[in-house]
């Protein structure tokens, strides 16, 4: 599937070569990345693209470029995939609820996507991989699996049974009874009979009248969802990715089982090396969701006039490890944020820059800390000097790192 266009990225004069560090949700621990290589692989869950995007995917897709950044000005090349879970039961209840076609409903917020993606200056994709296109792979993941006597038959539709590693647990640590409730919640189906363990999940669902099937040797049907993200990663990045990434809603059923697919399909653990993830952003008092309606979208800021910068320094003034609550004053205070970075860096002259660079540096590769990066920045911008070159090589390092033109 079409990417979208990415920003450029200026190159910074190199470093004192500290470690690039993540947050791993999965051990709790800092993990550094591509120790000792130069490429790192990244995989990202995508959109289901029922709706607009809103500031809690932003928040999402954000901390993943900004982790890409950190990654080139360390000098490592980043392997970037990202899917599109085009074909799944959220989008065609929206498509059915109000008539329209599932397929038209996808391309259209996949577009909108894309414009505000592009407006953030986030950076693409190298693969941007729809579930529908994917079909093939899925299959034959699904196929593997049976072999592997990891997946069963309900009533026509295949399921893949968690019992068949012993790594299923290790994203997540949760006890039986936490998954079985979250499982439910996030589309899982612990209460249906038949199943050998409540917590086994959908690989292959039979068609149903009225819905999207694909012919296939597992009989016509549809994707579920956590397979396609096993499938496209491994099919794009290999058996062992360094960064498994989205928000923290998907470590549980989600990222626990399309790690688990694919430990039985490659024999090998960890899945990822680290798992990244985007604490919930709240609004109004609960997490900003499609389903609950209470939404800032990115489009609708956008459509009123505001700078796309300021959203994006909106965000980046929150950390990425703990669910916050989005005010709309934020945006103000982001508005005449970059209006003072703006006017810092069209200055004759500046403070030297090299302490600003080495701060940025220090406060993204040590677990992507955007908040003190960002008060780097307040510093710098504040405070008088007297080097004329100042100015240009701050606003480079601050397009690289930070994204802010
Ligand atoms: N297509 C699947 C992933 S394979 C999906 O979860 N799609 S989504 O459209 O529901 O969400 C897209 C991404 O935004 C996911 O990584 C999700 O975890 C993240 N996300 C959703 N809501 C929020 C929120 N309120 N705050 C932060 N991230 C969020
Ligand atoms: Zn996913």
């Amino acid at each position: 599937m079409r990417s979208w266009s990415s920003p450029s990225v200026p190159r910074l004069a190199a470093g004192s070569g500290e470690p690039v560090q993540v947050n791993d949700s999965a051990t709790g621990t800092l993990v550094t990345l591509g120790a000792d290589r130069d490429d790192v692989t990244m995989y990202v869950c995508g959109i289901t693209p029922y709706d607009a995007t809103h500031l809690g995917h932003a928040a999402t897709y954000l901390l993943f470029d900004e982790l890409q950044r950190v990654l080139l000005d360390a000098g490592k090349s980043v392997r970037y995939v990202q899917n599109v879970t085009d074909v799944d039961d959220p989008l065609l209840e929206r498509a059915n609820a109000t008539g329209e076609d599932w397929t038209a409903l996808a391309q259209r917020e996949i577009q909108l996507f894309r414009d505000d993606m592009e407006a953030l200056r986030i950076i693409a994709p190298d693969a941007y991989v729809g579930a529908v296109e994917a079909i093939p792979q899925i299959v034959s993941a699904v196929v593997g699996l049976r072999e592997r006597g990891a997946a069963y038959d309900v009533e026509g539709d295949t399921y893949f049974s968690v019992s068949a590693t012993d790594s299923f647990g290790s994203v997540g640590h949760l006890d039986p009874e936490q998954m079985i409730t979250l499982s439910a919640e996030r589309g899982g189906d612990p209460a249906r009979a038949g199943k050998k363990d409540p917590l086994d999940c959908l690989l292959w669902q039979a068609a149903r009248p009225g819905e999207p099937a694909w012919d296939s040797e597992l009989g016509p049907g549809r994707p579920g969802w956590h397979i396609e993200c096993a499938a496209i990663a491994l099919q794009h990045l290999g058996d062992t990715i360094d960064v498994q990434g989205g928000g923290d809603d998907l470590i549980f059923p989600h990222h626990e089982m399309s790690a688990a697919e694919a430990a039985v399909l490659t024999g090998r653990t960890p899945f990822a090396r680290a798992y990244v993830h985007q604490a919930m952003v709240g609004y109004d008092g609960e997490k900003m969701s499609k389903s609950r309606g209470n939404l800032v979208l990115v489009s609708t800021l956008r459509e009123s006039g505001i700078d796309p910068m300021a959203i994006r320094l909106g965000l980046l003034d929150h950390r990425h490890d703990g669910a916050w609550e989005w005010h709309d004053e934020e945006l103000t205070a982001a508005t005449d944020r970059l209006a003072t970075w703006r006017a810092g860096l069209a200055r004759p002259r500046g403070p030297e820059p090299g302490a600003l660079v080495e701060s940025l540096r220090r406060a993204l590769r040590g677990g992507l800390d955007t908040p003190a990066a960002v008060a780097a920045v307040d510093a710098w911008v504040t405070t008088d000097g007297n080097d004329p070159q100042a100015p240009a090589v701050a606003a480079q390092a601050i397009d690289a790192l930070l994204g802010i033109r």
